[in-house]
């Protein structure tokens, strides 16, 4: 493959928070066209690359973005125009040479992200194959394709929520045995009966910012109550046919030293709340258990891999932040046993893709991951399928920008079925 890129161009358009973002236009000079744009996190775990925001008050109170989008239609675009690349690793190491900082500050990564998916997305149609078999081939995936099972974020709390819950994301995990088609009709089943069983509790039933709901429930406890609830009025079984999962984003409620929940009167000492998370485990069987534990509480995330990770998936989120440099760490103190992975975390595509190669060589489960700010691009799903991802989270079955990555992956799953 080589790819000459003839036009490039960027602008500032919203996401899924009212927030500016970016949308990137690549053009080959094979006509080969590539669109995509940018997500963005509420929480943010401190290792993250950086997302270059304008810090003008006058515009969008500070979070315009046309520092980066003007990096893109000066800087990048005077790099790469007319230079024939021989692969897409060729382009991102331009990009990253071009920023010339360890955390991609100078640029932005989310200019730098617009530009590689772009770049990615206009290579695959010029190599007139879908976005995520060129996906595999980059990622050297000789394994069958098949849909990641999905994880749908039904109740939000924690920095998504409306403040009652602590917990960010409760999951509800169908299995797909059957197919992804028959666990996305379960998904949305379930939803749908969770918001029936909030307004038979006379709880709030709007939703947060991943489209599932934000109740005003007693304890973080309820939420799962409630999930089970839905699940089993269903006729499914709790643990079996459909899962549980959670991610705490434990940085959120981290306070000097300590983990502070409403289940519990006075703050929890890291072990105590590993005591805490075991018993909560041991009642909801849970398949996903996402940053459980702070960024930076190393020793509490090898403890409690060590007693819970051989009967359930311990992601590491705003522990690893998609960083090659934290997944060794993570591999060298057996912190945990899978990775949440964010493109826009550590910025370009194939370093996403090494990233996810370096886990997946220790045994780790693969999570590719949406964000809270999120646009429409299904970029993720194609991503997902083709590094062979074990999990999907898109949010909630609900929202345009949750909902167009579902769908991508049910056309996904018509085409893989025809074609391999
Ligand atoms: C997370 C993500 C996505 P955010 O913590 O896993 O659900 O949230 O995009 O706000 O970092
Ligand atoms: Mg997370």
């Amino acid at each position: 493959m080589s790819a000459k890129l003839k036009t490039l161009y960027a602008r500032e358009i919203l996401n899924s928070r009212a927030t500016p973002t970016i949308e990137a236009v690549a053009i080959l000079d094979d006509g080969s066209l590539g669109v995509s744009s940018v997500p963005s996190g509420a929480s943010v775990g401190s290792y993250e690359a950086l997302e270059l925001i304008d810090n003008d008050p006058n515009r969008y109170l500070g979070k315009g973005v046309l520092t980066a989008v003007g990096h893109i239609n000066g800087e990048i675009a005077q790099k790469l125009i007319g230079v024939s690349f021989g692969s897409l690793a060729e382009i991102d190491e331009a990009l990253i040479k071009l920023d010339g900082t360890p955390n991609k500050s100078r640029l932005g990564t989310n200019a730098i992200i617009a530009v590689s998916m772009s770049m990615a997305k206009a290579i695959a149609a010029s190599s007139k194959m879908p976005i995520y078999r060129y996906i595999a081939a980059i990622a050297q995936n000789n394994q069958p394709l098949f849909i990641p099972a999905p994880l749908f974020n039904m109740i939000n709390g924690g920095k998504h929520g409306a403040g009652n819950l602590d917990f960010q994301e409760f999951h509800v995990i169908p299995n797909i045995r059957h197919s992804y088609t028959a666990a996305l009709e379960t998904g949305a089943t379930i939803y749908q009966t969770i918001k029936q069983i909030l307004i038979r509790r006379g709880a709030i039933h709007s939703v947060g910012d991943e489209g599932g709901f934000a109740p005003n429930l007693f304890t973080n406890l309820d939420a799962l109550e409630v999930l089970a609830e839905a699940i089993k009025e269903q006729n499914h079984q709790v643990g079996s046919d459909v899962e549980l999962g959670l991610d705490v984003a434990a940085n959120s409620i981290y306070k000097d030293g300590r983990y502070v929940i409403k289940d519990r009167s006075s703050p929890l000492e890291t072990m105590e709340f590993i005591d805490y998370l075991k018993d909560l485990n041991t009642q909801y069987h849970l398949r996903i258990l996402e940053d459980p534990l702070a960024e930076d509480d190393w020793k509490g995330w090898t403890t409690i891999t060590s007693m819970l990770g051989s009967s359930l998936t311990v992601v590491g989120d705003d522990l690893l932040v998609t960083n090659p440099e934290r997944v060794k760490k993570g591999i060298a103190e057996k912190a945990c046993n899978s990775i949440l992975i964010k493109p826009n975390q550590i910025g370009t595509v194939s370093e996403t893709i090494a990233v996810t190669n370096q886990a997946r060589a220790a045994g780790w489960k693969i999570i590719v991951s949406h964000r809270s700010g999120d646009t429409n691009d299904p970029f993720i799903a194609d991503f997902a399928v083709g590094v062979g991802a074990e999990y999907a989270k898109f949010g909630a079955p609900d929202r345009g920008e949750r909902v167009a990555k579902y769908n991508r992956l049910l056309s996904i799953e018509v085409e893989l079925k025809t074609t391999t």
